[in-house]
């Protein structure tokens, strides 16, 4: 099979790209380069493969000059070298901060006399080869230095040895802020004098003096090997076809989700992916007061992303892909392993035992395929888990993990805005928000999503029982219409059908949105993260499909000034119905801290979940078969 046309592109891709770019007149010895990432055909040349021509490749790129303070986007046909387009974002725009640029802040920190002065008065330290310097965002809160520099305010921390856990001694009194066209600190910002917390909080196995014995071994065999095939990036697994994405922004993406049913191959899912993550904190502390992180677009997914090792981050037979990315100088960057695809056994798939037949029960296990990547910003780990079962089901979980952003008190004070995890040392409350982007294809490109109420009927003559309930469906018409939120009281779903391709039973087919657990923002519409946030105004977006409407914070959120992406698009109210559509989900997790949390906080989920809902005329997974009987150790006879 020819390779995918939207295959993400390779490291020899990438440094075409780079050798394109740089001998162009606007690339100067200041421009950096914050990402390259296939530029995706359209859709209807993908729809029209393999049986039409693959499509050219072309990357897109945006870069940084320092010495103008500006962004812009490039575009190069990669068979030719040719750069097709350049230009400029909006005055101002500040692309992701790439990963030398959070290397060099830190260094830039660390020689600063402003910041040794700060250090020694408040904290007694003339030694910072133990300090950890974290770049942080800088944010926009209205003023002129925010608008025209490239800014960051790190948070500092000193460890007590160079291996411990650092985030455990915050400085809290000292927030440098620096100029990264300058790669100099601006100013040192001081607030006061806080004692170190006392405790190392140190996790890592060797520093932990004693581990529980009592685990035997678990292990994972597949004897013939997994289930799934890969060519390149494409995936087939079952019936299930799709190829794997990944970019610098957005990390692990999906494209092209296809299910052979009855031998025809039947579309579901253009592209799903994380557009935009943002964490506010809610502590007004002047030290914590401008916390707030856009993961996606002011850090990047994919630039976080790990790389994964076998039997720790993923068990079983494992595949792994690597991340091909570049630094912001043009060099290769590659992540090895930086996505995981493996089997795992979820379970029971469905059973049903009747009682009069000899054979019973029928039973059947349920499989799952897993791709997965886990991200690491700074202290906080993030896993992203799309999970594809023999049901027709996908669903798509955030895996929270890592160590809290801490703060100190100073004796005896006991926080409001957050808990105490150990002595000094406490968490700020805080919200992590999500927007994932389904770009939807049920059989095809045409589709409406419908908004589904279940209402209880009127207490008339037919509901004499006061029994009766009944779903409500509206099809949802325009932008403005469709933002909405979850509701408890009408267990609102939603469903996206192809209203010209019908089942068996003459419905149209679709599938349903089942939201996971959400939140609503705690800070006021007014607070400055929100400005930049619209995307947390609605759980539920749905807007028509545009190829440069990717991310829900718009493509430039860093010290944006706010009211991009979602909620100005919207502003359009375009017609959504039976036509190319996207749909946007926003989740949030609330975090308030507790002391387990501590020193890293055991996983939490998020997530969402999809299931055929009239899409296939009966349970696809019916043909799946019994699992040959257990052999070992059990004494479930039929497990
Ligand atoms: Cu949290």
């Amino acid at each position: 099979m020819p390779s995918h046309p939207l295959e993400p592109l390779n490291a020899s891709e990438i440094q075409a790209a780079v050798r394109s770019l740089q001998a162009q007149p606007f690339f100067t010895p200041t421009t950096r380069i914050i990402s390259i990432m296939l530029k995706e055909p359209p859709k209807a040349l993908i729809y029209a493969w393999p049986h039409a021509n693959s499509p050219e490749r072309e990357a897109t790129a945006v870069l940084f000059d320092n010495a103008i303070n500006a962004a812009s986007t490039a575009t190069v046909a990669l068979a030719t070298g040719v750069v097709l387009s350049h230009d400029y974002g909006p005055m101002g725009s500040q692309p992701t901060l790439s990963l030398d640029e959070q290397i060099e802040c830190e260094k830039a920190v660390l020689a600063s006399a402003a910041f040794r002065a700060a250090l020694e008065k408040h904290y007694g330290v003339t030694d910072t080869s133990l300090v950890m310097v974290d770049i942080w965002s800088a944010g926009n809160y209205g003023s002129e230095e925010d608008r025209t520099r490239r800014l960051t305010r790190p948070l500092c921390f000193l460890r007590s040895d160079p291996t411990d856990n650092g985030y455990a001694r915050p400085l809290e009194g000292i927030r440098p802020v620096v100029d990264l066209n300058l790669m100099q600190v601006v100013r040192v910002e001081e607030y006061g004098t806080w004692p170190l917390p006392p405790n190392s909080g140190n996790y890592s196995a060797e520093k932990v003096s004693h581990h529980r014995t009592d685990i035997k071994p678990l292990v994972i065999t597949q004897p013939e090997g997994p289930s799934f095939t890969l060519d390149g990036n494409q995936i087939a697994w079952q019936n299930w076809a799709f190829v794997i994405g990944f970019n610098a922004r957005e990390g692990l993406t999906i494209h092209h989700l296809r299910y052979v049913d009855k031998g025809r191959e039947r579309s579901i899912l253009y592209r799903g992916s994380l557009t935009e993550m943002v964490v506010p904190y809610g502590d007004p502390r002047p030290t914590q007061v401008r916390k707030n992180a856009f993961d996606v677009g002011e850090y990047g997914m994919g630039m976080c992303a790990n790389s994964l090792r076998l039997g720790c981050d993923c068990l079983g037979y494992i595949h792994y892909l690597d991340g091909h990315l570049c630094d912001s100088r043009g060099r290769a960057l590659t992540i090895p392993n930086a996505i995981c695809i493996h089997e795992e056994d979820y379970g029971i798939l469905w059973k049903h035992t009747d009682r009069r037949l000899p054979d019973a029960p029928e039973v059947r296990r349920s499989r799952r395929l897993v791709v997965s990547s886990i991200s690491t910003v700074e202290n906080y780990e993030y896993g992203f888990f799309w999970y594809f079962y023999q049901d027709g089901n996908i669903q798509f979980e955030i895996k929270l993990t890592g160590i809290l952003s801490l703060g100190t008190v100073h004796e005896g004070e006991s926080p409001v805005h957050g808990t105490m995890v150990a002595p000094l040392l406490y968490a700020p409350n805080h919200q992590h928000f999500f927007n994932v982007r389904l770009d939807l294809g049920i059989d095809g490109i045409t589709n409406t999503v419908q908004q589904l109420d279940v209402v209880a009927d009127p207490l008339d003559e037919s509901n004499t029982y006061e029994n009766a309930f009944h779903l409500q469906t509206t099809n949802l018409a325009s932008e403005r219409q469709a933002m909405a939120n979850l509701s408890l009281e009408t267990g609102r779903t939603w469903k996206f059908i192809n209203p010209s391709v019908k089942n068996s039973l003459s419905q149209p087919v679709g599938y349903k949105f089942f939201p996971g657990d959400n939140a609503f923002p705690f800070a006021s519409p007014n607070a400055w993260w929100r400005k930049r946030a619209g995307f947390v105004n609605h759980h539920v977006w749905v807007t028509p499909y545009s190829e440069d409407e990717k991310y829900a914070a718009g493509d430039y959120p860093n010290q944006s000034g706010g009211g991009d992406g979602l909620v100005k698009w919207v502003e359009q109210d375009r017609a959504i119905e039976n036509t190319d559509i996207v749909f946007w989900y926003t989740f949030g997790h609330t975090h308030i801290p507790r002391p387990e949390d501590c020193p890293v906080m055991p996983t939490a989920y998020i997530g969402f979940l999809l299931k055929p809902n009239g899409f296939f005329d009966e349970n696809p997974a019916n043909d799946v078969p019994p699992s040959k009987p257990a052999t070992a150790h059990t004494t479930c006879s039929h497990c």
